[in-house]
């Protein structure tokens, strides 16, 4: 198995998708706890392109980008395979991973930061992107199959980090209501027996993002 190292920054979302998809294989792993505002140097060296975490260390070779770290992950150890096996799917996993990363991640970063006149745009911003992801999910299960896969890791950012945000600042944009797709589908998500067992816990977030975020309205 090799020694496996994660340099890590407990909120960040991407970090918790490398972490899980560690336990669901089943890999021991040591936490590297970063303090992003003075950057160890291993995280400098491990990753002098974006230097950020999460950063992957397996045997002293390091994997950076937390989508490239789960494909090594899924690769290097096979059980609990994460991506599907059909080359469509994998596709439409990797598909909608990007679409994630590249336009809900952002979108939810400008309205925790928006103040003012600039909350509402943002807000509209944000619901039609989740309108678009609650037409991909609407009707299914786990994004992985009967299993947690690949993308119910990559979402962790819409099913756990935005409704904690949204108590933290005091907004309403994924709403059960209007959303009942991604509802039921991170009902199951959140209430399955490894989510429980491993997700962090809820309460520590909100504080933080409390005095992170607000004040907002
Ligand atoms: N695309 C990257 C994003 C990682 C990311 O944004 N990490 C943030 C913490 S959540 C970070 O390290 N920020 C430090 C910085 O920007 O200086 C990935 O998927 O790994």
């Amino acid at each position: 198995m090799g020694e496996v190292k994660v340099h890590r920054m407990w909120r960040s979302p991407f970090s918790w998708r490398v972490e899980l998809a560690l336990k669901l294989k089943g890999v021991d792993f040591e936490i590297i706890e970063e303090d992003l505002k003075n950057k160890s140097d291993l995280l400098i060296e491990y990753n002098p392109v974006h230097k950020k975490i999460p950063v992957l260390v397996h045997d002293g070779k390091p994997v950076v980008e937390s989508l490239v770290i789960l494909e090594y992950i899924d690769e290097t150890w096979k059980e609990n395979s994460l991506l599907p096996t059909d080359p469509y799917e994998r596709a439409q996993a990797r598909f909608w991973a990007s679409f994630i990363d590249d336009k809900i991640f952002p979108a939810t970063r400008k309205l925790v930061w928006s103040r003012g006149d600039d909350i509402k745009k943002a807000k509209e911003e944000l619901e039609e992107l989740l309108k678009i992801f609650e037409k991909e999910i609407e009707g299914k299960g786990l994004l992985g199959g009967s299993k947690i896969g690949y993308l119910d890791l990559v979402a962790l950012l819409i099913y756990f980090w935005i409704p904690i945000l949204q108590e933290s600042v005091g907004l309403q944009v994924l709403t059960r209501e209007k959303f009942p797709g991604i509802y039921s589908w991170s009902d199951a998500l959140l209430g399955h027996p490894f989510m429980k067992e491993n997700l962090p816990n809820r309460d520590d977030f909100v504080t933080s993002f409390r005095a992170r975020f607000a004040p907002s309205s």
